[in-house]
């Protein structure tokens, strides 16, 4: 008998120990090498433009609450103004925006140019300087979001959100990363107010300039990145666009200007985005980038059910037959294909919305987020950053940690 109890006892020390030993070492590396991501590390969450499911699009106000509800990055796209200062805005266009239509004094702006080969009609940061930007006030430009705040908040400047990422960082206690993107770089060479060397210059004030730095780059259009390549280290991204979905074969479709990247179509080149992600086309972004940034439904597909005379089921029953009809299918090999060559895989948007959920999330958001962190994303765009968070805490749960 006392033999055996010590024995036991024994065992039991050993066993503790064990245990002991594994949640040291499971706390040492911070609970990484869990996670199917390309480091192993936890999968980022990305404050899309700030968090415009609640507040207007692209301002401090809305990138300080993602970090509240904890962005790991945040990100601004970039456009210039006429004098040259980078600010986030989604477009050059800030007709939808901001609420410069309603000011008199910029009527004289309104004008038609041409973005990426598409003729639009309205006002344009290129032709404003930055203190007459800073004179304008945001507003929230999708109609089925809350409007209460626009009006409200002034067009920040990217030094601005950079401050912002340091000192919210601090107060939270996390480092937050930025997740600029060039938008429309040919468009922006064009007027004579190219982008990459305006955003190098103020990553090297901030000391940004390494591949751990807190900060990626990401475009739509190739040269750019590959220019960017040559000049820093800090991280690039390859966005992978496309127009539409075709709920038929679950395949992304192509027409213009979300066809291919636009520098590609000013240098006549004809191949879509979608050759960007076979094994070769990754490769080549594997030569100047360190991740791809496709699009959701290259990863997950969607596809509707179709009746015998080639009808698409209305899956909801709603009276009405579009993406809240469609079920999401098997993942594709993009994310493995794409881990193979060493490169990052982060994708966009995750949307709370019942009209931005496939059927089969039966309208619950967290469902689409566990789906991609299971297959290994490495990193994910949201306008609900506290929705991507509580999702990544439920799979955090799922894997035992
Ligand atoms: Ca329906």
């Amino acid at each position: 008998m006392l033999f055996f109890s010590r024995h036991l006892r024994a065992a039991r020390i050993f066993q503790l120990s064990m245990i002991a030993l594994s949640v040291s070492m499971m706390s040492a590396c911070n609970d990484d090498d869990v996670y199917l991501t390309l480091t192993g590390e936890k999968p980022l969450v990305i404050g899309h433009r700030g968090s415009p499911g609640y507040l207007p699009d692209h301002t401090l106000e809305g990138y300080r609450l993602a970090i509240q509800n904890g962005a790991n990055f945040i990100e601004p796209d970039l456009v210039a103004t006429k004098d040259g200062e980078l600010i986030a805005r989604h477009e050059p266009n800030i007709t939808a925006t901001t609420d410069v239509a309603d000011r008199p004094e910029f009527a004289s702006h309104k004008t038609t140019r041409l973005v990426d080969g598409v003729s639009e009609t309205g006002w344009f940061a290129t032709d404003f300087t930055l203190a007459e930007i800073k004179t304008l006030r945001a507003k929230q430009p999708l109609a089925d979001r809350d409007p209460s705040h626009n009006g409200k908040y002034s067009i920040p400047t990217l030094r601005e959100v950079l401050d912002l990422a340091k000192t919210e960082g601090a107060k939270v206690g996390r480092v937050i990363g930025i997740y600029p993107e060039t938008k429309h770089p040919t468009y922006h060479a064009d007027a004579n107010l190219v982008l990459e060397d305006r955003l190098l210059a103020i990553l090297g004030e901030y000391a940004y300039t390494k591949k751990d730095s807190p900060v990626i780059v990401q475009s739509f259009e190739v040269a750019n990145l590959k220019y960017l390549r040559g000049k820093t280290a800090v991280r690039l991204v390859q966005l992978v666009d496309g127009d539409d979905y075709d709920f038929k074969t679950g395949k992304v479709t192509f027409a213009p200007p979300y066809d291919r990247p636009y520098d590609w179509t000013r240098a006549g080149k004809t191949e879509n985005f979608d050759s960007m992600l076979t094994p070769a086309g990754l490769a080549e972004i594997k030569k100047y980038a360190d991740g791809v940034g496709p699009w959701k439904p290259y990863i997950v597909p969607m596809k509707g059910s179709y009746d015998a005379s080639g009808k698409m089921l209305d899956a909801n029953g709603d009276g009405a037959v579009n993406y809240m009809d469609a079920s999401s299918q098997p993942a594709t090999s993009l994310i493995a294909d794409a881990h193979k060559l060493g490169l990052l895989v982060h994708t966009w948007t995750f949307r709370n919305e019942a009209k931005r959920l496939a059927h089969d999330y039966k309208g619950d958001p967290k469902k689409e987020y566990l789906q991609f962190y299971r297959l290994g994303i490495d990193g994910l765009f949201s306008d609900f950053t506290d929705t991507a968070i509580a999702a990544r805490a439920l799979y955090d749960k799922e894997l035992g940690l």
